[in-house]
């Protein structure tokens, strides 16, 4: 609860209302001594029955007066207590018809700077700019709080707080409360060794999103921010100038995300998390990726070229064409059990626990060398649930032809819910510096991971 430092100005009937009925105790029973010490007082100077008379009614100010006292006073405080516990009973009915609402319509807040689940953003009041971490309907205010600067807020999701500025209570990362907290939410991870090709998916994800998927299922697009924004536009700029991606250096960039919104549907948003791929080398760079401890899909970016049987038979080719340093080197397998144990080590996920949440095996680059021929690339974005299992599982032989017999079994020893994919985001089989994006395969792999996760979605 706020401390006594907090920027809110309680509510009359939890506050001031009992400095106020301590008042009136305090003063009200002085006035009954004062007005018997003043008969008392004229006793010494009067007759006989004067002085009977000031002494009785001395006596019965003291009395009748205390008596009277004793009457108001409980009869005061049990209205001023029934009024508070009205008040508290409607406060506390909103709050919880707040979360009953919120868990009716599945909205969750995600922060995407440092991936903690937000339960009560922290709003800033427009007009001293203090921030209030506790604006809901509480001792404070049942519809609004009053900002010691005076200024009032609206303190529930009728009113309209969403539209405050809000920022995470975890890292201060300012978020858009209308968009962030109204929305439901779709959190995905791209797991993968660097240059296994987790940016190049995200690039073509939220291309693909904004110019067919969201269209496809009758939803409008938008980025959920101006960051995500740039850095999209910026990549496809990268892509058509050099032909590649350029490489993520950090270890803990935010999720770059996207709101879809339907009339009768409401918003949902879309966070992919890419981190630069040596944080899946070693088992102690994860700790501090609190989205981890919110999937609600993973995306495994499978370069083929990561295969021993793939890399011998194609590296002198690969060198020939000068493509050898776009492709990853280290082996998926390795790369699936540091991220398994950093589950376990980092989010409590024991040894043997079955993932429930979705998983996409995505085997991406099959444009080069000519590799599509013996995969061919997934060129539907809406596969039907027969098409999906057989695609998936002439992939997954696939991959067993390859060599990758280790790293299936793992995947289905420890996940229930998987899926393959075959994809080539990237176009530029010649290694020039012209290339174009193929959004269909991954299209094809969001599709899925958002529907796993939420049926209802498309
Ligand atoms: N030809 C081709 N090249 C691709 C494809 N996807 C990625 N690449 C190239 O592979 C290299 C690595 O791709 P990225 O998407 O940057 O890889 P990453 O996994 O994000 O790597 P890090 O940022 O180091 O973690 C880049 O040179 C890309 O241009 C693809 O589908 N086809
Ligand atoms: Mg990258
Ligand atoms: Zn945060
Ligand atoms: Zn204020």
């Amino acid at each position: 609860m706020p401390s006594t430092t907090y920027p809110a100005i309680k509510h009359y009937w939890f506050g001031k209302a009992y400095t106020d009925l301590k008042i009136v105790i305090k003063d009200s029973h002085q006035r009954n001594v004062d007005t018997a010490s003043d008969y008392w007082s004229k006793i010494t100077d009067s007759n006989w029955f004067l002085k009977i008379f000031y002494g009785t009614t001395a006596a019965s100010v003291v009395v009748g007066g205390t008596f009277v006292w004793l009457i108001i006073v409980p009869i005061h405080a049990s209205i001023v207590g029934v009024i508070a516990l009205a008040i508290m009973a409607s406060f506390l009915v909103l709050d919880a018809a707040e979360r009953i609402y919120l868990l009716i319509k599945g909205w969750t807040t995600i922060c995407r700077s440092c991936g903690e689940r937000i339960a009560l953003p922290e709003f800033q009041c427009p007009k001293c700019m203090i921030w209030h971490s506790q604006l809901r309907p509480s001792s404070y205010g049942v519809w609004t709080h009053r900002c010691k600067c005076g200024h009032q807020l609206s303190c529930s999701f009728i009113g309209p707080r969403h539209q405050l500025k809000a920022r995470c209570p975890h890292d201060h990362a300012i978020i858009d409360a209308d968009i962030e907290v109204r929305s439901t939410t779709s959190v995905i991870a791209l797991v993968g060794p660097p240059n296994s090709g987790k940016t190049c998916f995200q690039v073509a994800a939220f291309k693909g999103l904004r110019d067919s998927l969201a269209k496809a299922n009758g939803f409008s697009f938008a980025f959920s921010n101006r960051d995500s924004e740039a850095f999209i536009e910026d990549e496809l700029k990268t892509i058509i100038c050099s032909g590649s991606t350029r490489k993520t250096v950090e270890y803990r960039p935010s999720a770059v995300s996207a709101v879809l919104e339907k009339p009768g549907h409401g918003k949902h948003q879309v966070l992919l998390f890419d981190a630069a791929g040596e944080v899946y080398q070693a088992s102690d760079r994860l700790h501090q990726h609190n989205q981890f401890k919110h999937l609600t899909g993973t995306v495994l970016l499978l370069d083929p070229f990561s295969l021993n049987d793939i890399r011998h038979r194609h590296m002198h080719r690969l060198k020939a064409a000068g493509l050898d340093h776009r492709v990853a080197t280290t082996e998926i397998i390795d790369i699936l059990d540091r991220f398994l144990f950093s589950l376990q080590r980092h989010f409590g996920v024991p040894s043997d626990r079955v993932i429930a949440s979705p998983l996409a095996i995505a085997v991406t680059k099959l444009d080069l060398l000519d590799l599509g021929k013996e995969l061919p690339v997934t060129v539907n974005q809406d596969l039907t649930q027969h098409e999906l299992q057989a695609s998936s599982q002439r992939i997954r032989d696939k991959l067993i032809d390859w060599g990758a017999m280790g790293f299936v079994a793992q995947v289905e020893r420890r996940f229930s819910n998987v899926a393959y994919f075959a994809i080539a985001p990237l176009k530029s089989s010649d290694g020039s510096s012209r290339a174009e994006l193929n959004t269909v395969g991954v299209s094809s792999v969001l599709n899925w991971i958002l529907i796993a996760d939420k049926p209802k979605l498309f």
